[in-house]
C-alpha cells in the first residue's frame, strides 16, 4: 500500500460521569485520531493518550507532535506499507508507544479493508462475543460507590473493578462485598499509588476473595511486586509496568504479577499485544483487555482482541454508553454482560462522520 495522506483530527468527547483514579480526574478526552488513505482503502486508529502526562509519559499534544514530526513523514516516504512494516519503519524514534499504535491501527485498518478481512479473523479470534467488565472511579463517598455499582451490577457487567488509593480501599472494598456478596467478581485497580510504606494496606485486602490486585507499586519497581506477591494469595496484575512482550515475560519470571492487563497503547500496537496474548499464554499466564475510555473506534479492536483464547478474564470493555451519550460509531450495546466481536472487514466499524465533524477541534492533513 503506498500512503496518499495521513490526517491528525482531534476531537471533544465528554463523559457521561467524571472518572476519578489516583492520578486525578477526567471529565472528557481530548482524543486524537489517525486517518490514513491509502492507493487501495483508508483506515482509523484511535490514540488513547489522556490530555496530562500522568498515567504514562505521554500525553495528546506529545503524540500528536511526534506523529506529525517523526511517526508519519516516516511512513509517507515508504514506497510500500503494511502493518507489519511499521514498527520496523519507526523503531529509530524511541518510545512514544501510544502514538506508534494509533498509527500503526490506522495502517492494519486499511490494509485488512483493502483485503475484506476481519481484525478478529486476522489475529485467530476463538469467540463471537466477549465478557464484559466495568471500571468504577473512586466516589465520593461509600454510599454513591455502592450506588455507582449498583447500577452496573444491574446493567449485568460480569466484573467489577474498583479504582483504589492509601485510604480509599479497604472500607470501599469491604462495603462492596458486604452490599453484593461473595460471588461478585471483584477485582482493585491502585495505578501506581502504594510504595513500600502503604503496602500493609494491600495484604490487609487479601481477605476479600478478589481476582487481582492491580499496579500497586510503580511502573519500573518490579521488586516491590515481587515482594507483595510472595505474602499475599490474591494475584497481582500489572498494567503500566508491561510495555511489551520481553517486559511481559521478564516479570513473569521475576514473580512480580500472574496475570497481565493488555493495553495496545501502551505495548506500541495491537501486533506486540498479540505477541503479549501469546508469551503469556506460553508461561501459563491469564491476559484480559484493559481500557483507555476509548471511543468505539478503540473499543472495537479491543473486543477483537479479547476474543483471543488466553483472555481469560472480562475487560475494561465496556459498553459506549458508560463513557459516551453519543459515540462516533454504531455504540456497543451490553447483550447478558457481553459485547459481540465485530465482523466486518477492518476494525469492523464506521466512524459517523457527520457526528466527527460536529465534535472537531483540529484536522492537520500531511501528505509525502
Ligand atoms: O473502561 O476504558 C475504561 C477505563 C478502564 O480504569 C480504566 N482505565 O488505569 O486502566 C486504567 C484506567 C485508565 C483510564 C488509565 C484512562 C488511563 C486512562
Amino acid at each position: 500500500m503506498k500512503l496518499q495522506a495521513v490526517e491528525l483530527r482531534r476531537i471533544a468527547m465528554p463523559l457521561v460521569r467524571p472518572f476519578r483514579t489516583s492520578f486525578g480526574v477526567q471529565t472528557s478526552r481530548d482524543v486524537l485520531l489517525v486517518h490514513v488513505v491509502s492507493d487501495e482503502s483508508e483506515g482509523w486508529g484511535e490514540c488513547v493518550a489522556l490530555a496530562a502526562p500522568v498515567y504514562s509519559s505521554e500525553y495528546v499534544d506529545g503524540t500528536h507532535s511526534v506523529l506529525r514530526d517523526y511517526l508519519v513523514p516516516r511512513l509517507l516516504a515508504q514506497p510500500d506499507v503494511t502493518a507489519r512494516s511499521v514498527a520496523p519503519t519507526l523503531a529509530d524514534v524511541l518510545g512514544h508507544r501510544m502514538a506508534k499504535a494509533a498509527l500503526e491501527t490506522a495502517v492494519l485498518d486499511a490494509e485488512l479493508r483493502a483485503h475484506g478481512m476481519s481484525f478478529g479473523t486476522y489475529i485467530g479470534a476463538v469467540r463471537t462475543e466477549v465478557e464484559c467488565g466495568v471500571s468504577v472511579g473512586i466516589a465520593e463517598s461509600v454510599d454513591l460507590l455502592l450506588e455507582e455499582v449498583g447500577e452496573y451490577v444491574e446493567a449485568g457487567y460480569r466484573r467489577i473493578k474498583l479504582k483504589i488509593e492509601p485510604g480509599w480501599d479497604i472500607d470501599p472494598v469491604r462495603a462492596v462485598r458486604e452490599t453484593f456478596g461473595a460471588d461478585l467478581p471483584l477485582q482493585v485497580d491502585a495505578n501506581t499509588a502504594y510504595d513500600a510504606s502503604t503496602s500493609p494496606r494491600l495484604e490487609a485486602l487479601d481477605e476479600f476473595g478478589l481476582l487481582l490486585i492491580e499496579q500497586p507499586f510503580a511502573e519500573d519497581d518490579l521488586h516491590q511486586h515481587a515482594v507483595l506477591a510472595r505474602r499475599i494469595r490474591t494475584s497481582i496484575c500489572l498494567d503500566e509496568s508491561i510495555v511489551s512482550a520481553r517486559a511481559a515475560a521478564d516479570a513473569v519470571r521475576l514473580g512480580a504479577c500472574s496475570i497481565i492487563n493488555v493495553k495496545a497503547g501502551r505495548m506500541g500496537g495491537y501486533l506486540e499485544s498479540v505477541r503479549v496474548h501469546d508469551v503469556c499464554d506460553a508461561l501459563g499466564v491469564p491476559v484480559w483487555c484493559g481500557g483507555m475510555l476509548e471511543t468505539g473506534i478503540g473499543r472495537a479492536a479491543n473486543v477483537a482482541l479479547a476474543a483471543l483464547p488466553n483472555f481469560r478474564l472480562p475487560g475494561d470493555t465496556s459498553a459506549s454508553d458508560r463513557y459516551y451519550a453519543e459515540d462516533i460509531t454504531e455504540p456497543f450495546v451490553l447483550q447478558d454482560g457481553m459485547l459481540p466481536v465485530p465482523t466486518s472487514p477492518g476494525m469492523g466499524v464506521e466512524p459517523r462522520l457527520d457526528l466527527l465533524e460536529s465534535l472537531t477541534q483540529s484536522i492537520e492533513t500531511l501528505r509525502p
